[in-house]
């Protein structure tokens, strides 16, 4: 019966996780949803390193939808997720059993496991992307709130991996001179 003991502790190791699961497919959140192409007005270019964003601050307008383009510039497996600290306290968990379950390696990511899985990992605020890869992210953004931007591989919030958003009214410039 020594299979019991690991049985049992995966059992309860998934358990939270399709908790985790389950809300977080949900792509209307209070910091905005999943955007359509032909509703993009801006595109801005993000780059990832350890444990960094570029940039850290960006301002956007009240309803507008950004095309994000995310690059991974650095030697490990980063993510781009448009979030609050509420919503990536279970996703941090899902990130640490896929870590845990080797859907996901420092410098790999194996979507054949995450498929496997179920963990698809394709919500619509966020990207995961290995060393030299780029993604698109297009969002929504709400008229206001506080929203920011994280990256939630196991130990890289931690280590100030994350930036904001400022929502604000564009300022009409006076073009008189
Ligand atoms: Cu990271």
């Amino acid at each position: 019966m020594k299979i019991t003991t690991p049985l049992a502790l995966a059992l309860v190791l998934a358990a939270p996780l399709a908790q985790a699961g389950a809300g977080h497919g949900d792509e209307k959140a209070a910091f905005g949803q999943a955007g359509h192409a032909e509703d993009v007005t801006r595109d801005i270019a993000v780059s990832m390193t350890e444990m960094d964003f570029d940039p850290e601050a960006i301002t956007v307008a009240p309803g507008e939808t950004v095309r994000f383009t995310v690059t991974n510039d650095g030697r490990i497996v980063h993510e781009f997720n448009i979030g609050t600290p509420e919503s990536w306290k279970s996703h941090e968990g899902e990130m640490k059993a896929m870590l845990t379950k080797g859907m996901m390696s420092m410098r790999r990511i194996n979507h054949e496991k995450m498929k496997a899985s179920g963990m698809m990992h394709d919500d619509a605020n966020s990207v995961l992307l290995e060393p030299g890869e780029t993604g698109e992210v297009i969002w929504t953004f709400p008229e206001g709130g506080e929203i920011s931007f994280a990256c939630n591989v196991p130990g890289h919030l931690a280590a100030g991996m994350k930036g904001s958003f400022e929502i604000e009214a564009p300022v009409v410039e006076n073009l008189d001179s």
